[in-house]
Parts: C-alpha cells; structure tokens; sequence
C-alpha cells in the first residue's frame, strides 16, 4: 500500500491490484461494531483464498495457525496489513470498540473454499501434503 502522508490535511493511503497488492482485487468487505468485548471472529481457513487485512481503525488481535506454528499479531497499524493466505486458521478477538477491520480478497464469497472445523483443516493439509 502506498501512503500520501499530508498531516495535518489527512492520509491517503493506496492499494493497487498486482501493484501494491499481490493478486487481482475482486471483493473488499469491512467490519465494524465491534462493540462486544468478548467477540471471536473467524474460526476458519480458507483453501484457495488469498487476503490483505487492516485494521484501519481501533486495534484488534490476529491469531494465525498453520497447523505446525501459532502465532499472535496486534494489528493497530491503519498502513500495515498483513497477507491472510490460503490454508492458516486464523481467529480475531480483543477488538477495541472503535475497530474497523478492512479486507481485500483475491475472489468472490464461496462458501465451499471455508474450512470451519479444525480437524477438517488438519485432514485437508495432510490431503495437501502440508503435514
Ligand atoms: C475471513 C475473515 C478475516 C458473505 O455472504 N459474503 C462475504 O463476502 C463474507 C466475508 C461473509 N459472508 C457471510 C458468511 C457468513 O454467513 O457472512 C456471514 C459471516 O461471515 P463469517 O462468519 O465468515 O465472518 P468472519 O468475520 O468470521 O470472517 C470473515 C470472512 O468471512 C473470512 O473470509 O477470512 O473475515
């Protein structure tokens, strides 16, 4: 992503597809009203799906597990995203209440491409030869 740093008139920030961005941009969803502490979203992985997620906003935490390694990010950084590849579970929880989280997918929702139940997941990397 590409950041006009105009302070104090604002930031521009901008991402182009097979640019900035490393595949073709074809949905971008946001969430917002994130107001219960205790959310966990996610809980899946997807097979092909490749991701950029932001947190444009507010602060959360990004818990991504390959099925070898685990790893915890705090994303608090509106000009940093962080790559959300096929086959990493991942699960998103501690949102602050001013939280936006925006992210740029490689493809159109299909629900086939979720992997939503952790021992699916496990089964399809050893499918895959990843385990
Ligand atoms: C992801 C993380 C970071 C749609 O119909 N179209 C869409 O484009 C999306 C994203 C979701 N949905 C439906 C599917 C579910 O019935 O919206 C409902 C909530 O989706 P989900 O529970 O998957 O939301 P999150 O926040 O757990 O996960 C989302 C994305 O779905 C997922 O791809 O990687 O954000």
């Amino acid at each position: 992503m590409q950041l006009f740093n105009d302070f104090p008139d604002g930031n521009l920030v901008i991402g182009e597809a097979k640019k900035t961005v490393p595949f073709e941009i074809k949905r971008v969803y946001y969430i917002n009203n994130l107001f219960n502490k205790k959310a966990v979203r996610g809980h899946h992985a997807h097979k092909k799906l490749d991701q950029i997620i932001f947190c444009i906003n507010g602060s959360f935490i990004l818990n991504l597990d390959d099925g070898q390694t685990k790893q915890k990010v705090l994303l608090n950084n509106p000009y940093q995203g962080v790559r959300l590849g096929p086959l990493l579970w991942h699960t998103m929880e501690k949102f602050s209440s001013d939280c936006v989280i925006l992210v740029l997918a490689s493809d159109y929702y299909e629900e086939r491409d979720y992997l939503r139940n952790y021992d699916d997941f496990i089964k399809y990397l050893k499918q895959q030869k990843c385990l």
